[in-house]
């Protein structure tokens, strides 16, 4: 009996799960773990959700709620996906538990103590109006090398070059849009370049992990390893334990897989047995699998082993990574700021969780991108699953029932009855070594191709003449081909939990099994109700998805449109049509204007940045659009109240004013 720790990437509580993260971390994982299960080997599956990080602050900030409060709200609907697909873990926890922090806390200080960690002070982006740091993907600014404006301050997405933020021309906050200013801060960073040996003698004793892990690995180690600060400037995260370091946070990278052992302490203490974490964790024949996305991958096998390395306790290092490739939607990039990506909690609305695991399981991108057609999921599931397996086990119930009350005792098998199941039994043996080889796309074809061969079978040895002619022959079809089912039960139930216990339900067996039992001949069956296994898929069900798709796609557009924002959001804006009544150029300026304005008997004062197109004098008197909520702001020395909206091309501008005359103080929705 193995034992074997299995784990897939926390995902982040700030956003419902879509299939990206399905097919790359979830579904293969669970697949494995119920592999495994049925070969009755000692595995347990450790998630939990990574609740830390800035955006889920930052998030939190824009909605005015607390982080708890959106880590909260993701949790449940991630919790709710998972339960939808029977993803089913052994333990899902959350990193903003008390457990985590203390562990992570513990991991920090023992590298510090070792002398893996050091500070430094250095000057990083700050943004004044929000008074907070800025991580590198919140500066905005042209890009030092090909000059292209909005570049990111990780990367250019235009030349694609690594940047640092530093370096940016004309860097822009994201978060508020100011001009960030250069400011001290000190910082502890993780000496990566002391693990160089160490890691290349670890990993070389890895040959046998996945190409893609391998390669991406090796260039990073070949570009030379760097020191990465492993705290951050936010107030949302595990605090940095240690007296200087009031303010300061553990990167959410630095604390995010030690989620793995803290979500395995707090399930052992679930089960009443506190100290059998130890079991998986500290004792080396346990073999450790992390499942993850590509993106994750320098994550796993460069920092966290160094991380493992340096603890005061014998930690095992990981056992294998099987990281996955990409998901493309419909031959694009999928991607959730643009709203293409198929949402799981909003495919289950429509189709049952099975159809996903069998679609992605199907078309895993196990080593090269892949893709989910909407059409392709619909051909698929009516094909494979509902004509091939479906129609087969139907046929087979339907006319035990019909002719023989549902009871099939095994015959004497003829030769072409004992082939079929020799072949089925020798492919089995195939199929384990493709699931334990993370080869499920190969599984499912070698599964298939059992199926196939039973209706063939059927086909061939014509039971509904048999039955008529020679009914000894007709049971032997149906007896061979039952048996043909349960095996089938057994090998797809790693993709297929629920359709294969009904299949097995209806078959009349237990739903306690074991690979080990597909070689265990069942003698005599019984067929219970007979119900249909997987319904089929309209067209009119897909054209539906795919036009809902379409109208939420904005990928082609040209209009940089900002990420959505809730109804709530947009609510929280007060915009009102106010009257200007005074107006004057501001001296020093030569593009701001002060105006006086009238908000329903209420007077405020406003600078507005119009002076090129509009001459104060012109201005009087007339009814505009406003926003009167936004925090006052000091303009060149006056206090603005309000925001004058107006439209902009390039250079000109226009402000807006309402077609009819309304009371000034009038709200604008
Ligand atoms: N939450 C990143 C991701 O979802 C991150 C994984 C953490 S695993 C320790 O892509
Ligand atoms: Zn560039």
């Amino acid at each position: 009996m193995e034992k074997i720790l299995v784990t897939s990437a926390l995902p982040y509580a700030n956003g419902p799960l879509h299939i990206g993260h399905i097919a790359g971390a979830y579904l293969p994982a669970d697949i494995y773990v119920r592999y495994n299960k049925l070969r009755e080997n000692d595995v347990i599956f450790i998630c939990g959700s990574d609740e830390h990080g800035a955006p889920i602050s930052i998030k939190a900030e824009a909605e005015g709620v607390t982080p708890r409060e959106i880590v909260d709200r993701y949790h449940h609907s991630i919790k709710q996906s998972f339960a939808g697909l029977e993803i089913d873990f052994d333990n899902f926890s959350g990193t903003a538990r008390p457990v985590h922090s203390e562990l992570s806390a513990e991991f920090f200080l023992s590298l510090y103590n070792k002398g893996y960690v050091i500070e430094k002070t250095t000057e990083q982006w700050y943004d004044p109006v929000q008074k907070r740091f800025l991580a590198d993907r919140y500066v905005e600014g042209t890009c030092p090398f090909c000059k292209q404006p909005g570049a990111r301050g990780d990367q250019c997405d235009n030349c694609g070059k690594l940047i640092d933020s530093l370096n940016l021309i004309d860097p822009k906050s994201k978060i508020s849009g100011e001009t960030p200013q250069l400011k001290e801060t000190t910082h502890w960073y993780l000496e990566l370049p002391k693990f160089d040996q160490e890691l290349r003698d670890w990993l070389d004793t890895k040959s046998e992990w996945k190409d893609n892990v391998k390669n991406f690995i090796m260039g990073w180690l070949n570009e030379g390893l760097k020191e990465r600060a492993i705290t951050r400037d936010i107030d949302w995260g595990v605090p940095v334990p240690l007296d200087n370091a009031a303010g300061k946070v553990l990167y959410v990278w630095f604390e995010a897989p030690i989620g793995y052992i803290s979500s395995t302490i707090e399930w052992a203490q679930k089960t009443g047995d506190p100290e059998k974490w130890k079991k998986y964790w500290l004792e080396p024949d346990t073999r450790l699998i992390h499942f993850l996305g590509k993106d994750n991958i320098p994550f796993h096998t460069i920092i966290w082993p160094a991380v493992l390395m340096k603890q005061d306790l014998p930690y095992i290092l990981p056992y294998d990574v099987p990281a996955n490739e990409y998901l493309n939607l419909e031959g694009r990039k999928m991607s959730t700021s643009r709203n293409w990506t198929v949402w799981v909690n909003d495919f289950l609305k429509y189709f049952d969780g099975e159809y996903m695991r069998y679609y992605l399981a199907a078309n895993a991108p196990e080593s090269k991108d892949s893709d989910f057609y909407w059409k392709e999921f619909q051909n698929q599931i009516n094909n494979d699953l509902a004509n091939v397996l479906g129609n087969l086990a139907n046929r087979v119930f339907a006319f035990s029932k019909k002719y023989f009350e549902g009871r099939i005792e095994a015959p004497k098998l003829s030769d072409l009855s004992k082939r079929l199941l020799n072949e089925a039994v020798s492919k089995s043996v195939n199929i384990s070594d493709c699931y334990k080889n993370y080869q499920v796309r190969k599984a499912i074809s070698l599964i298939m191709e059992l199926a196939r061969s039973g209706n063939k079978y059927f086909d061939e040895t014509q039971p509904w003449i048999t039955v008529k002619t020679n009914r000894i022959k007709a049971l032997e079809t149906l007896y061979t081909c039952c048996e043909l089912l349960r095996i089938i039960s057994v090998v797809f139930y790693p993709v297929l939990p629920a359709s294969m216990k009904k299949l097995r339900k209806m078959l009349n067996l237990d739903h306690k099994f074991t690979w080990k039992a597909i070689s265990e001949i069942v003698t005599e069956y019984e067929i219970g109700d007979v119900v249909t296994l997987f319904r089929k898929i309209d067209d009119e069900e897909i054209e539906l998805q795919l036009q809902k798709l379409k109208s939420e796609d904005r990928a082609e557009s040209s209009i940089n449109q900002k990420p959505q924002i809730e109804f709530d959001d947009f609510t929280r804006l007060d915009f009102r049509i106010v009257k200007i009544l005074e107006a004057e150029a501001i001296t020093k300026s030569n593009k701001l204007l002060k105006l006086l304005i009238d908000i329903a008997g209420e007077k405020r004062t406003v600078v507005a940045g119009i002076a090129r197109s509009y001459q104060p004098e012109k201005l009087i008197n007339r009814k505009v659009l406003m926003l009167i909520n936004l925090k006052p702001r000091k303009v060149m020395g006056v206090e603005s109240q309000a925001m004058i909206m107006a439209a902009h091309d390039g250079e000109e501008l226009a402000i807006l004013e309402p077609d009819k005359d309304v009371p000034s103080g009038s709200e604008v929705n």
